[in-house]
């Protein structure tokens, strides 16, 4: 089966608009939409379809859309930081961009009249936003590092791009991957610490050498990871070793397996896992070994999973001698036009040009030398913005994108996660950094299950109203041993939240109240409030 075919019986609504016309037809229709403006754009065409151009129509902000990238293994030139930025810039203070939680980049305040000149744009410099939501793969995440460092096992930066390349048909679109029952989430860890979260992905690939002995290294695989409303769960053995060569192939013959058979009557029992729920992995496994056309080895006894989750912030070595890397931190994963040129600039003139994302929310500036680290330093959007040290309270800040933008979201987010961790930051100090994760809505795009301290959007209610609530889920432990966390507090209001807060970290994780004369009042709830609607 490919896309636009005849529905199965007892499939839902979006199996039927599917099979009505696949989103890839859109392409031809885009300079019409841009003649007719938002308004008029058919209603499935406009919130459901666009979706597989990577165009999310924002009905928060009417007339507005969001666009998401491909960004393979997070790796993309300061030319293209410089389109978005050119992009986002001419929305002025409606446009903004994000890094995601799956190493990409999503750009805000896109009008349907500005979208095939966009488009053009993006054509011109080999970059693209193809088959980014709805049924479709998402960004392909590999390690951050990928060829910087010593003691890397895989350099994953040409397998994310070939296993991109294939799905998307070398980024023109691919009309055999754009009807699969739900979402794909694939990761390749080439490194010690799975930076990836490759255990949150419905396919993942994880390094092991074939042998005791370090002989042939390549590749784990685990399928099924997911979150989603009803279900959170990592993903498990397949019992299969691949060499690097193979990953594209097993790519391939899972997700046609996935599309072949993969459940499509009730959309919240879609995902991968269902599908091996129903037929056990032993059966997966010999399906996916009759599309490949072979057998699959059986899996390295152990991975070489073994490192602590490293967060990549701060001036680091490279392997080629007197070159660094420097790890910036993203508040929030947020960037601005201006942000966004100085970012390209700043990585032409001191690096190579090139520019690294993280599932954090952060960036990377590889290839420095020694040389020019002290001038690079100095730079003033390091000093203002974009910190290498960052205090450990805030550290590992991650937060999805929430009421601002996000018709789901049950609270906002991105803003209030940074007034509050601003407010801790003043109150305690941490020994170490604490992993803080905010979601606004049970979809968990923000990863609260990974979190040392999770925080899931919810509704509460507080003296007879119903207020902005979240659900605190805590434990969540990733890189070596990474597995979900629970949990464990439900429905607490929002302007409740700073002093719940402020008791998990001392009492879990030894946050000491600051000496006096640095102490700063908490900032009130009611002034992050009002923060929060000047947005
Ligand atoms: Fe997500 C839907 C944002 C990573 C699980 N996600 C959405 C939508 C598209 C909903 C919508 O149309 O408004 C959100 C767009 C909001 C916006 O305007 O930005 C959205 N998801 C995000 C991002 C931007 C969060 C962030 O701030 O970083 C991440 C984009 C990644 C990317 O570059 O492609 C993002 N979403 C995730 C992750 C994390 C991950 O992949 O590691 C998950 C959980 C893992 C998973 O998928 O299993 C995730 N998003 C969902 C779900 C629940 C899926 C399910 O099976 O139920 C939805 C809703 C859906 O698909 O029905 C969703
Ligand atoms: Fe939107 Fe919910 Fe995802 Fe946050 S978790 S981006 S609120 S869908």
């Amino acid at each position: 089966m490919t896309s636009a075919t005849a529905p199965a019986k007892n499939v839902n609504k979006f199996e039927r608009f599917k099979a009505e016309k696949d989103g890839l037809a859109l392409k031809d229709e885009l300079d019409y939409f841009a003649k007719i403006g938002w308004e008029a754009i058919d209603e499935i065409d406009r919130d459901a379809r666009l979706k597989w151009l990577g165009l999310f129509y924002r009905t928060v902000t009417p007339g507005k859309f969001m666009m998401r990238m491909r960004t393979a293994n997070g790796i993309l030139p300061s030319s293209h930081m410089r389109v978005y930025a050119e992009v986002v810039q001419r929305y002025g203070d409606e446009g903004n961009a994000d890094i995601t939680t799956r190493q990409n980049m999503q750009l805000r305040g896109i009008r349907i009249e500005d979208v095939p000149d966009i488009f053009r744009r993006f054509h011109q410099y080999g970059m693209t936003s193809i088959q980014t939501g709805m049924d479709n793969v998402r960004n392909v995440t590999g390690s951050p590092l990928a060829g910087l460092e010593a003691d890397e096992l895989i350099d994953t930066r040409g397998l994310c791009r070939a296993v991109q390349d294939m799905i998307t048909g070398m980024g023109k679109g691919n009309p055999q991957f754009t009807n699969l029952p739900r979402k794909f989430n694939i990761a390749i860890a080439g490194c010690r610490d799975n930076s990836v979260h490759a255990e949150t992905n419905d396919l993942a690939f994880i390094p092991a050498y074939k042998e005791e002995g370090e002989h042939q290294i390549g590749f784990n695989i685990i399928v099924g990871g997911m979150f989603s409303p009803k279900r959170y769960i990592e993903a498990i053995p397949l019992n299969a070793w691949v060499p690097p060569e193979d990953v594209v192939d097993v790519c391939e013959a899972v997700l046609l397996v996935f599309r072949n058979h993969g459940l499509r009557a009730n959309r919240q029992k879609s995902r991968l896992m269902y599908l091996i729920d129903e037929w056990g992995v032993e059966k997966f496994r010999e399906e996916v070994e009759k599309q490949l056309g072979h057998s699959l080895e059986p899996a390295a006894k152990k991975d070489e999973v073994n490192w602590d989750k490293r967060d990549h912030i701060g001036v680091l070595k490279q392997k080629q001698p007197g070159l660094n890397y420097v790890g910036l931190h993203v508040p929030i994963g947020r960037l601005y036009a201006e942000e966004m040129f100085e970012i390209a600039r700043i990585a032409d003139v001191y690096g190579s040009g090139e520019i690294r994302l993280t599932v954090e929310q952060n960036l990377l500036i590889p290839n420095i030398p020694d040389s020019r680290m002290e001038a690079f330093l100095k730079e003033p959007v390091l000093q203002e913005r974009f910190t290498i040290n960052p205090d450990n309270v805030s550290r590992w800040l991650v937060s999805c994108t929430g009421s601002q933008f996000c018709g789901f979201a049950l609270i906002e987010t991105k803003n209030r996660a940074l007034a509050m961790i601003k407010a801790l930051e003043a109150e305690l100090t941490l020994p170490k950094p604490v992993r803080i994760h905010w979601t606004g809505c049970p979809n968990s795009c923000g990863q609260p299950q990974v979190a040392d301290i999770g925080l899931m959007g919810t509704k509460g209610r507080k003296n007879g109203k119903v207020v902005e609530a979240t659900d605190i889920w805590m434990g969540g432990k990733v890189g070596k041993d990474a597995h979900l966390g629970e949990r464990i507090m439900q429905g607490i209001p929002c302007e409740d939240l700073m002093p719940v807060l402020r008791n998990l970290l001392i009492e879990n994780f030894g946050a000491q109240p600051r000496q006096s004369e640095y102490y700063k009042p908490p900032i009130a709830m009611a002034e992050i409030e009002g923060e929060n609607s000047d947005e």
